[in-house]
């Protein structure tokens, strides 16, 4: 495949109502540089959250939220003055570490640019040098499928994207244009989130490498004739194509033939969408004419407000912790589970073939993150502790298998904030295949291309191995025949049957008519072996948890002052024996905010969190410590925004 380099662009508009249309937000000026560029860049920054509990707070703002997070801090993307105000105003600090998201894009551009002029192909499958736009994905798709056939497919996913563009995807297997005869599914995506490009890039490379190691490599061969690949490398080509294109500098001089400019240059970056999350929806329940989201997402800073997380719409849980109801939001989940076309595309997918194994690629932080996407002391639908994932165990020891491969640390989803609605939680409840997210890369959401290479090919202690490999381990879980079924029988020769189910997967309030519907051919002699996900999805395995009694065999009751706003105020608690469930209320009479966290005190004094509560304005906090160990703790009861003067805890 040829290689590409990235060019800075000059964009060529005839007219000025397209002028209008395209930069609303912007006055021309005669000036000789950039002069124009929107007053605020956004910036990376990094927010000290000294305890899970402030993360939570954190997360309640409707910041811009990146992966990027440890135990006391998380970093975040500012689009406004306005942000940075807010954080300072709720006790917040934080640290700059990119102080010009927009320049840092040019930056990775020239460094990208310097890159491909100096190699001749990368050493990546395709020897791709730079960044894929949406239309280098179509074209390699295309390409792949047309020079292995019989071994790739191209195919179009069931529906169209908001803006009218068809998702493509390319299956890969030995016979892949024969009907499955009972094969498993592994299913790698890309670009759910607009911003994060190497997601996609890794997903693609994987298909090519494929592609070529038929029939040489003996290994992949074998798992070729055994699994059927699926590798939608853009879940989310409206808000790719936007933010790929859409975050560079533009030549004013193209926009007017009669030069309003005076005949001087003007250089202007664009309010810019590089740094776009999510979709492009722009109301729900309504499509706009396809073609204009360019146009409604330039009156939004960093272009980030407008549209749904994808990775928030999926239905394992929508609606709960972790994910906003609020439009504007980042983490904004969408009128309903699966609203958009883009989720429902891939929940296609996963019920008409039996996927067991699903990789969704993000960016950034080397992380690979496993079920379940809030903590385990989170309070589901039935009241009680959703507990670990019930594949706990093996989720962890596959997560370990890919992290030795990637160097990549092998965590919960809900160890950096909590998340419902996210793709691998759905998919994983739904259907019993293991599903992980990995965040691919150290520091930003796309940065300079060689890393993208050593994030597929490994570098340093990790050289030889990298995403490549551990992309290869999950292609062997997939056909690991100890996490799945086989179903063996005889039918008519050349039938087709189907394995059905119907059921209803839950949301965090309520739940939706759902099911799995996989047809199989069967051989010409008469035969077929399936090879098929558990029977019992994990969302109705039995629980962790057993309730012997509704009553707690003892129960205390303390009244306190409310603190001022953003302070708090802290009760030491001896729990003098330990107890199965040990659960903390908080009550007060205001339907405003107030937050809970449970620290255990340690021998020297320090705290150690063991629970924390934060949910939204009007609910009531609670923490539920299961197998709590009897001992001194410290119950904090923190008031985010209450003007009650008193509080209760029981
Ligand atoms: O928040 C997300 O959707 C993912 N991170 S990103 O920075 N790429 O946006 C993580 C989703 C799964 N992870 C968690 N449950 N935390
Ligand atoms: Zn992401």
């Amino acid at each position: 495949m040829p290689a590409r380099s990235a060019r800075l662009r000059t964009l060529a508009i005839a007219g000025a109502a397209a002028t209008a249309l395209l930069f609303p937000t912007v006055t021309l000026s005669g000036s000789a540089q950039a002069t124009d560029e929107p007053t605020f860049k956004p910036q990376l920054i990094k927010v000290k959250t000294p305890s899970r509990g402030a993360k939570t707070r954190l997360q309640k703002l409707g910041l811009d939220l990146t992966e990027h997070a440890g135990h006391k801090y998380v970093e975040v993307v500012a689009h406004s003055q306005e942000e940075l105000d807010l954080l300072t105003e709720r006790g917040f600090t934080y640290t700059v570490e990119i102080e010009n998201l927009i320049r840092r894009s040019m930056e990775v551009a020239e460094l990208n640019e310097a890159y491909a002029a100096s190699v001749d192909g990368s050493p990546l499958p395709s020897g791709q040098e730079t960044y894929r736009t949406l239309k280098d994905y179509e074209a390699d798709m295309k390409a792949l499928a047309d020079e292995h056939p019989g071994l790739v497919e191209r195919f179009a996913l069931k529906r169209k994207t908001l803006d009218g563009k068809t998702v493509h995807g390319v299956e890969i297997s030995q016979g892949v244009d024969k009907p499955n005869r009972g094969e498993p599914t592994f299913l790698l995506m890309g670009l759910h989130h607009a911003r994060e490009w190497p997601s996609g890039e890794l997903a693609m490379e994987f298909a090519i490498d494929l592609a070529q190691s038929f029939g040489t490599d003996d290994r992949i061969t074998q798992l070729l004739k055994r699994a059927r690949v699926i590798v939608v490398p853009v879940v989310n080509p409206d808000g790719f194509d936007l933010s790929r294109t859409d975050g560079e500098f533009v030549d004013l001089r193209a926009l007017n033939p009669n030069d309003p400019l005076g005949g001087s240059t003007s250089i202007l970056a664009t309010p810019g969408n590089a740094y776009k999350r999510k979709n492009c929806r722009v109301r729900d329940g309504e499509d706009t004419p396809d073609g204009t989201c360019r146009a409604f997402s330039s009156n939004s800073p960093g272009g980030y407000g407008v549209g749904t997380d994808l990775n928030r719409n999926y239905g394992g849980f929508w609606g709960g912790p972790g994910a906003s109801d609020l439009f504007a939001d980042p983490t904004y989940r969408g009128a309903k589970a699966f609203s958009e076309p883009e989720t429902k595309n891939i929940k296609d997918l996963v019920t008409d073939r039996q996927v067991t194994m699903v990789i969704s690629n993000h960016t950034f932080s080397n992380l690979v993150l496993r079920p379940n996407g809030v903590a385990p002391s989170t309070i589901g639908q039935d009241g009680l502790p959703v507990g670990d994932a019930p594949d706990e165990g093996a989720l962890k020891r596959l997560g370990a298998k890919m992290t030795a491969q990637n160097g990549y640390q092998n965590i919960h989803g809900w160890q950096l904030y909590d998340t419902t609605g996210t793709t691998e939680d759905y998919t994983y409840n739904a259907t019993g295949g293991f599903g992980y997210t990995f965040e691919i890369g150290a520091n930003e959401f796309h940065p300079p291309y060689p890393e993208v290479v050593d994030e597929y090919l490994g570098a340093g202690d990790y050289e030889g191995k990298g995403n490549r490999e551990a992309y290869l381990v999950a292609l062997e879980h997939a056909v690991d025949r100890r996490f799945s079924g086989v179903l063996t029988g005889r039918a008519p020769k050349g039938a087709t049957i189907r394995l059905s189910k119907e059921f209803r997967s839950p949301t965090w309030e309520g739940s939706f008519k759902d099911g799995l519907d996989t047809p199989i051919k069967v051989r010409r002699d008469g035969t077929f072996s399936w090879i098929v996900n558990p029977s019992t999805r994990p969302v109705v395995e039995s629980r962790t948890y057993q309730d012997l009694s509704d009553e707690p065999f003892e129960k205390e009751v303390i009244e306190g002052m409310t603190p001022e706003p953003s302070g708090h105020k802290d009760h030491e608690y001896v729990l003098e024996q330990g107890a199965d469930l040990w659960r903390t209320e908080l009550d007060w009479p205001t339907p405003d905010d107030m937050d809970l966290e449970v620290y255990r005190k340690n021998a020297d004094g320090s705290l150690t969190e063991v629970g924390s509560s934060g949910n939204f304005v009007g609910d009531k906090e609670k923490v539920e410590i299961p197998n709590a160990e009897a001992g001194t703790y410290v119950i904090r009861v923190i008031n985010f925004a209450s003007v009650s003067p008193t509080y209760t805890l029981t």
